[in-house]
């Protein structure tokens, strides 16, 4: 028996170290690797038996044609040889036919290191396809934070052992950042206390010393009328604003119409808890936001974010031992991402797509129409909104699909050609992190199942057989991560303890704030001229928006025992989650006749799912909360949860908006 250590790929903020036990070529067993000064040797439930997703029945294993319709998941077995040349012929035929930007490739985050997470982009540049914008997860997180603090970085998270009050807003980190919660636990030690702002009771909030409930996509008003408060009790630090903020005269300025009253109108919060949390706040040694991205998934979440993220400036929360606030760790990876990119390559600004929008892609482009559309990492029919638009997309009989994936899954099942991806403990990469600021690199654990290739093998291979002779079609993955790190070429010492997968951190956090802010006017900004230059409004604000037709506002956060659709393919996970499941008040339910747990139909104009109700007054009342997205072979009729939420985008960044939608519920026409 061996171990070999890797990290967790998944699209997890952890980004766990693992040891892995190796037996006959074989993984027999996955621990945390207790040296990782983060995750300090635990694993989540779902990544602690990870042989099982590994060797799960429903791996993929071998090309395929299609044999059957689309959709109906009929496939013979080809080569890889047949595959590719397929593919080329195909890919060669469009691109005569129509313009290359015929081609598009939807990438996800199934597989979260860098280079084959990315592999895909030198292969779409040199052929000139479509390309992308946003993503389904965060880009609206992103953007708003960026606006108010400069880059995607925070306070160490790890430093929340210090504070002496954590806000966590809108994360369910209980399920989705467990590891730096495990931090916290010291700080409770000392008497910390944790407060929790959520639109439902989640296995988080029910750890709190205070749960807030609040109504979902007003969080910015909730922050403003902290700030309302914060300055009318002069609970502000004016030395540390005048030093470090900007725009603090014009946010003054704006306040006065936030008073905790308006604020209880809007957001359901009580005028006196939205003083008391303000004053908790404003007297706090070190108050630290753990700011999710949740509330950023919803047509006010970028502001909302932007808008969280200047309550610290306030108060001077940034430069307190122990305080704060966190969204994102990614900018502290200095990374020559054009090594994997190779934006160069691009012959042309070619044709930008909203990515989120891949229905309205598939069925309403005509110059030239997606007549080519790769997937990689992903699984865009239960992962992306409006998934009923998607699968009629993915029916056109005049479109060719390419799937690379792991797994037998539902968007695999409209594929013209499948292709057998290797799962990261079979593949070789270098990872970094959203939620902490170690960097790692991973040697594959064992060898590629069946004839498995990982995403860089499959794109470098599909470039050569199109004959692109450009550089990075023969280079290996090795060099390309050293390319990713131009500092380990000249430190000798740092490139072996890289080659070597040491977990290595590249830039002190701390040090991005020691001076201000990384942002235009080096200072955390109440009042951003570059979003005035981006159309926005440029102090924090927030907006009110037309709201659908729908008894309640749905909400779809992750659930606890599985991750996306990543783990649709392991039973005893599944099992856990028990079936699809959508929780509401026992009011709500009672206005439709439903008196007790079972199957009901939740529909609005764009479908309608079966769903399991379960009625719990950890839901508030005009809200249902459906965790999870589940594989349509194991839910009851066939119906994804996305057939349900709009691809309307966010205010920022072209995100998604699958916080933001409504629901009507009805009882099951007869129980069958
Ligand atoms: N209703 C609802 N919808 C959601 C969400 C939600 O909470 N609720 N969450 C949204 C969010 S935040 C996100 S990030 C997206 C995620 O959406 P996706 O990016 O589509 O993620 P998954 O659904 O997990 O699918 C990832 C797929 O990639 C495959 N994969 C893994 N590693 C590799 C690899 O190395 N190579 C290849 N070729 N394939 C690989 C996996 O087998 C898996 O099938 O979903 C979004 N959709
Ligand atoms: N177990 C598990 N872990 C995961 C995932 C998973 O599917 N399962 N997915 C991974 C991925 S891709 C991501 S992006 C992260 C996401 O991790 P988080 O940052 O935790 O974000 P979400 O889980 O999307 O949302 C968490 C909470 O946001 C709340 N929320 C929704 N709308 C609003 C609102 O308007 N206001 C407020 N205040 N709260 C709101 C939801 O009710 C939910 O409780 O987790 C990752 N980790
Ligand atoms: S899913 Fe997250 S918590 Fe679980 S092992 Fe992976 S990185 Fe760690
Ligand atoms: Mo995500």
């Amino acid at each position: 028996m061996i171990q070999r250590k890797t990290v967790c790929p998944h699209d997890c903020p952890d980004t766990c170290s693992i040891i892995a036990k190796v037996e006959d070529g074989k993984v027999v067993s996955t621990k945390g690797d207790p040296t990782h000064p983060f995750t300090r040797g635990a694993l989540c439930s779902k990544v602690l038996r990870y042989g099982e997703r590994i060797y799960s029945p429903d791996r993929l294993l071998y090309p395929m044609r299609r044999v059957g319709e689309k959709g109906e998941g009929r496939f013979e077995r080809i080569s890889w040889e047949e595959a590719l040349d397929e593919i080329t012929a195909r890919l060669k035929q469009a691109v005569s036919l129509h313009r290359s930007e015929t081609v598009y490739c939807f990438q996800g985050s199934g597989n979260m290191g860098i280079i084959q997470m990315n592999a895909h982009f030198p292969f779409f540049h040199k052929l000139g396809a479509s390309r992308g914008r946003g993503n389904l997860c965060s880009p609206a997180a992103d953007i708003g934070w960026n606006y108010t603090v400069g880059a995607m970085v925070g306070s160490r998270p790890e430093s929340v052992a210090k504070t002496d009050l954590l806000i966590v807003w809108g994360s369910n980190m209980v399920s989705s950042n467990m590891h730096m919660l495990a931090f916290f636990k010291e700080a409770k030690k000392q008497g910390a206390q944790m407060i929790v702002i959520d639109p439902y009771k989640n296995r988080t909030a029910k750890q709190a010393d205070w749960y807030i409930p609040i109504r979902p996509g007003t969080d910015a008003a909730l922050a403003l009328g902290m700030m309302y408060v914060l300055v009318a009790e002069d609970l502000i630090d004016p030395a540390y604003i005048a030093a470090y903020t900007i725009g603090f005269p014009e946010l003054e300025q704006s306040l006065w119409t936030y008073t905790p009253k308006r604020v209880e109108e809007i957001t359901g919060v009580p005028a006196e808890h939205v003083q008391r949390l303000a004053r908790m706040y404003g007297q706090a040694r070190a108050p630290f936001i753990r700011v999710g991205i949740g509330l950023s998934r919803s047509r006010r979440g970028g502001m909302a974010i932007r808008t969280i993220a200047c309550l610290p400036g306030l108060v001077g929360a940034f430069h307190k031992p122990g305080g704060g606030a966190l969204m994102f760790t990614s900018d502290a990876f200095p990374i020559n991402m054009d090594a994997i990119l190779c934006a160069d390559l691009l012959p042309r600004e070619t044709r930008i797509l909203d990515n989120v929008r891949l229905g309205q892609n598939l069925l309403a482009l005509h110059d030239p129409p997606i007549t080519c559309l790769f997937v990689t990492g992903s699984n865009p029919v239960l992962s992306c909104p409006d998934s009923g638009l998607v699968r009629k997309g993915l029916l056109r009989d005049d479109l060719f699909t390419v799937v690379h994936e792991q797994f037998m899954t539902d968007t695999v099942s409209y594929a013209d050609i499948v292709l057998p991806a290797t799962t990261s403990f079979e593949s070789e990469d270098v990872f970094k992190s959203y939620g902490h600021t170690y960097l790692q690199r991973a040697e594959p654990v064992i060898a590629p199942l069946g004839e498995a290739r990982s995403n860089f093998d499959f794109y470098m291979a599909l470039g050569n057989k199109m004959g692109f002779s450009d550089a990075i079609f023969s280079k290996s993955m090795e060099q390309v991560a050293l390319e990713l790190f131009p500092r380990f070429q000249t430190d000798n010492r740092q490139r072996e303890a890289f080659l070597a997968g040491q977990t290595m951190e590249l830039m002190n956090i701390e040090e991005v704030f020691a001076h201000g802010f990384p942002t235009p006017s080096g200072k955390l900004e109440f009042y951003s001229a570059q979003m005035e230059k981006d159309g926005y409004f440029p102090l924090p604000v927030y907006l009110e928006v037309d709201e659908e037709e729908g008894d309640l506002h749905l909400l779809t956060p992750p659930a606890h025992f599985t991750l996306n659709t990543s783990f649709g393919g392991v039973e005893a996970l599944r099992e856990k989650e028990r079936r699809p499941t959508i929780q509401i008040h026992p009011v709500d339910a009672m206005a439709q006749g439903i008196e007790e747990d079972g199957w009901i139909e939740v529909y609005n104009r764009r479908g309608q799912v079966r769903l399991w109700a379960r009625l719990t007054e950890d839901i508030p009342p005009g809200t249902a909360v459906a965790e999870g997205v589940w594989w349509t072979k194991h839910t009851p009729d066939g119906n994804p949860i996305n057939l349900l939420t709009s691809d309307r985008l966010t205010d920022m960044g072209w995100g998604s908006t699958l916080h933001d939608n409504r629901v009507s519920l009805r009882k099951m026409a007869h129980d069958s």
